[in-house]
């Protein structure tokens, strides 16, 4: 069977453009309600039973038969030896990946977590000191998109991060073991792994069982019932994000070759018939060569299908009046990874202010940045790099204040606070602040 990819063509300068791009590329996050009430029972029920819940859920839809959860523990043996068993290439390869991520995100935790002071004119002492999290619980989904990369983007900021346990939950439908996910945890620093998943592998993370310890933050990609699973858990734990599905946009000036920007456009589309792809350019004869590399490419994709539906369902091919109008169009998107695929990539990149990832160049393709770059492939989706940011070690840190008041900051301080406390009608906070101030 053939499948034809026919992106959206839409033209900044047609009439019609606002309301096509508010129809088809804006997202719209709607949850469903019967996963919402499926998903509450299991947590009720994990919280009720512990154990002994969790062993039936993941009996019945993974269609295993354990004993106890404790089975469902994979021990550290049996993931140092998958990772040993690997082919020698696919070993290196993981290896060389994870170095490179754990480098980039030992620099950013030198950037920004690390602890800091200072002392004003009193010599009063001010600063944060930053702490990893006791316990981490990482989530990795074991149906269709089963990704060790994922499983290296969230443990090894944890571990440099400097989290006590980091805890895996990984399901393995019909007990099978992805021998790269192990593989994976094993080079990454995690500390337990329990192949559950699902609600209840949520559920069991944020209240603690028996067996599976309870955690501070659970992040990690899962399908709806995770996601649903995540929210309701959250102020119990600390979540990561709700990940959308991925997206890319493309602002293209026309020098890039033509078939290295389909293929990008492909990558995402590949993830998902969800996915979105986006072309953003403002040279028409560009846009006619990419649609013709896709037309020329697609049908030799073991996932054509899959890159026909996502490219005809949110994929769009878009002519800009020119790059600066491009550029903002692409804020407006807010993408998950975005690349501008120029010869000049730093004179647009000033002008881009929300995206996941900035990819520079035409040989920065977005495939480098989700395996072994460095930087973090957990980003911001459907429009909320607005206001968020990549996974990150500041992901798995908290921030406490510190203050040390000297005798003179008393007495400065003091008379601030008194003022202020009997403003608001609070006697003993002026009196504690007053106390101090010593004649
Ligand atoms: N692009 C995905 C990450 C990934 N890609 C994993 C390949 N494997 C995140 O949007
Ligand atoms: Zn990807």
């Amino acid at each position: 069977m053939e499948f034809r990819a026919e992106p959206l063509r839409l033209s900044t300068a047609e009439a019609g453009f606002d309301a096509a791009f508010r129809a088809r590329l804006q997202w719209s996050a709607d949850t469903d309600a019967e996963v919402e009430v499926r998903v509450s029972e299991i947590i009720a029920d994990v919280r009720e039973r512990g154990d002994a819940a969790v062993l039936d859920y993941t009996n019945r839809f993974d269609a295993l038969g354990a004993t106890s959860v404790a089975a469902l523990e994979l021990q550290q043996a049996e993931m140092k030896a998958a990772y040993e068993g690997l082919p020698p290439k696919q070993r290196e390869a993981l290896t060389s990946a994870a170095i490179r991520v754990r480098a980039y995100h030992e620099a950013q935790k030198k950037a920004c977590g690390e602890s800091w002071s200072y002392r004003d004119s009193d010599g009063t002492l001010l600063g944060q000191k930053v702490t990893p999290l006791d316990r981490v619980g990482i989530y990795v989904p074991g149906g269709k998109a089963a990704y060790p990369s994922s499983v290296l983007m969230n443990a090894i900021p944890a571990h440099v991060a400097g989290v006590g346990e980091i805890i895996m939950v990984v399901p393995t439908p019909r007990g099978e073991k992805n021998a790269l996910v192990l593989a994976a945890a094993y080079i990454a620093g995690v500390s337990r792994a329990f192949t559950v998943g699902g609600a209840q592998a949520v559920a069991a993370l944020a209240h603690g069982t028996q067996t599976i310890p309870r955690v501070d933050k659970i992040t990690g990609p899962g399908n709806a019932y995770v996601a649903s699973a995540k929210r309701r858990v959250f102020g119990q734990v600390g979540i990561d994000m709700i990940a959308g599905p991925s997206e890319i946009l493309v602002l293209a000036d026309g020098t890039t070759p033509a078939d290295w920007v389909a293929m990008d456009l492909f990558s995402q589309a590949e993830h998902d018939e969800l996915a979105q792809s986006i072309l953003l350019c403002p040279d028409m004869d560009y846009i006619a060569k990419v649609q013709a590399e896709i037309d020329r490419l697609l049908p030799a994709m073991p996932r054509a299908e899959i890159i026909a539906k996502s490219l005809n369902g949110r994929g769009a091919l878009i002519h800009t009046r020119s790059m600066e109008e491009a550029c903002e169009i692409s804020n407006r998107i807010a993408p998950e990874h975005l690349e501008i695929a120029s010869r000049d990539p730093h004179r647009w990149e000033p002008l881009l202010r929300h995206a996941g990832a900035i990819f520079l160049g035409e040989f920065t393709s977005e495939s480098l940045g989700d395996y072994c770059a460095g930087p973090n492939h957990v980003l911001p989706t459907s429009g909320t790099s607005r206001f968020s940011s990549p996974l990150g070690v500041y992901d798995f840190q908290k921030r406490s204040s510190l203050i040390e008041v000297s005798e003179a900051g008393a007495r400065t301080l003091g008379a601030i606070a008194a003022e202020l406390a009997y403003g608001e009608g609070l006697q003993a906070h002026a009196r504690a602040a007053e106390m101090r101030i010593r004649p």
